[in-house]
């Protein structure tokens, strides 16, 4: 079987997916997530399982299956392929984001604004959402700092509606919580107020929007990580803080793993350039607003990260906006993951060949799970993923939610090992 049947067979798999999705949604604003559902048993299994059957797969949108398996490319609005990779860190970061860092009263501060407006985002090609998006854009920017930095946001709602930033951080401070009844409040069309925290503990964490109704202002987007990487030296002042070992069962060469391990997360040394990392914050739309969501993304865009059209040489075509996460096969992959899910109770992220190690909520150097394929995660819930495919053939592996409801709503995604 040649590498560039498995990628034709695999675009074919993504495109039937992709074009159930927009057809169930597209110009049937009446639509239920259950109606989505009920179209896909109809449809026939041989597209969707990619056989390429006498019904399945080849139709490319020019069969007479109305729109069936139609194709579309996605607005450039947003890169998520580019949110994958980019990280605030107030040195450096996506452009459109001020963002600075600087010395005061001998503790170092990363700067960010950030605004709140109400826009359209695209969730699979041609079905929009109106959301409310930090920044423009869901998820929201990542901000990244060093533990013990103090992070200071200065938030502006430009939106119609009353918003707020609510951390998911050690916050010693009520006034800096983020919610409706402390400090600032909400805040109104045209208001500012400068949050500040201090980054601990060491981990991935989750900000959003905590102004009532809560899921509504949630699920329209308002939603980011922050990450705080371990301070290694910190790291070696108090490893116990960082595995479940107590104190005294803490040997110098476990400190030393420990240590490593924290400069191998932390973006401010050289050992982490050696590791691939992505971000992805899984969600879903509610493009009805029924109460339970149609479109499933990791990052916002149904299938983004499924398979497209190459050229036939194994280079995507120019224009592509739906291709795999391309891994260097050589070099571990971490992802910081969050759930940002509303309407359902939990997420999931499951790897096809492979196993990981996972970090629940990113707080440990030492992994809370050990090779597992499967993890589970309910809303705010986040965690860091290690694996590496550095013994595996170069091709294309599948990753996705394992509820399959999900994962048929486009939260189904490929990595390309080269
Ligand atoms: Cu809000």
């Amino acid at each position: 079987m040649s590498p560039s049947l498995d990628y034709e067979r695999a675009r074919e798999y993504t495109e039937a997916l992709e074009g159930r999705l927009v057809d169930a949604l597209d110009g049937d604003a009446g639509v239920s997530r259950r109606a989505v559902l009920g179209s896909l048993g109809l449809a026939g299994g041989a597209a969707l399982m990619g056989t390429g059957g006498a019904d399945g797969g080849h139709s490319g949108g020019e069969s007479g299956h109305g729109n069936f398996g139609a194709r579309g490319e996605f607005d450039e609005g947003f890169d998520a392929h580019e949110f994958l990779r980019t990280f605030n860190t107030g040195f450096d970061g996506q452009d459109n984001l001020t963002q600075e860092v600087f010395e005061e009263d001998g503790e170092r501060v990363r700067y960010f604004e950030l605004t709140a407006v109400d826009t359209t985002i695209e969730v699979a090609p041609g079905v929009e959402f109106e959301a409310w998006a930090y920044q423009g854009q869901v998820p929201g920017p990542t901000l990244r700092v060093t533990e013990g930095d103090r992070i200071r946001v200065k938030f502006t709602n430009g939106s119609r509606h009353a918003h707020t930033i609510h951390p998911h951080l050690k916050n010693l401070n009520p006034k800096m919580d983020g919610i409706p009844q402390n400090g600032p409040g909400v805040l109104e069309q045209g208001e500012s107020f400068t949050y500040e925290w201090k980054a601990q503990p060491a981990g991935v964490h989750f900000y959003h929007c905590h102004s009532l109704p809560l899921k509504a202002h949630i699920h329209r987007g308002l939603y980011g990580s922050i990450i705080v990487d371990p301070d290694p030296e910190r790291v070696r002042e108090q490893p116990e803080e960082y595995c479940d070992f107590h104190e005294s069962q803490i040997t110098p060469e476990l400190t030393e793993e420990l240590v490593a391990r924290a400069k191998s997360r932390n973006h401010e040394y050289d050992e982490n350039d050696e590791v691939q990392e992505l971000v992805m914050i899984m969600n879903g739309f509610d493009t009805n607003f029924d109460g339970g969501n149609e479109v499933y993304a990791a990052n916002t865009r149904a299938f983004a990260y499924g398979v497209g059209e190459t050229d036939g040489k194994g280079n995507w075509k120019p224009g592509e906006t739906k291709r795999p996460i391309q891994i260097d096969g050589q070099k571990p992959v971490r992802v910081y993951l969050v759930n940002a899910i509303e309407f359902d109770l939990i997420n999931s992220f499951h790897t096809h060949s492979q196993f990981f190690d996972y970090y629940d909520h990113g707080t440990t150097l030492l992994p809370t799970h050990q090779t597992v394929d499967t993890i589970m995660q309910c809303q705010a819930q986040r965690g860091i993923i290690e694996l590496d495919y550095s013994d595996h053939e170069p091709g294309l592996y599948m990753f996705h939610a394992h509820q399959s409801e999900f994962a048929e709503l486009g939260w189904m995604s490929f990595f390309e090992v080269v």
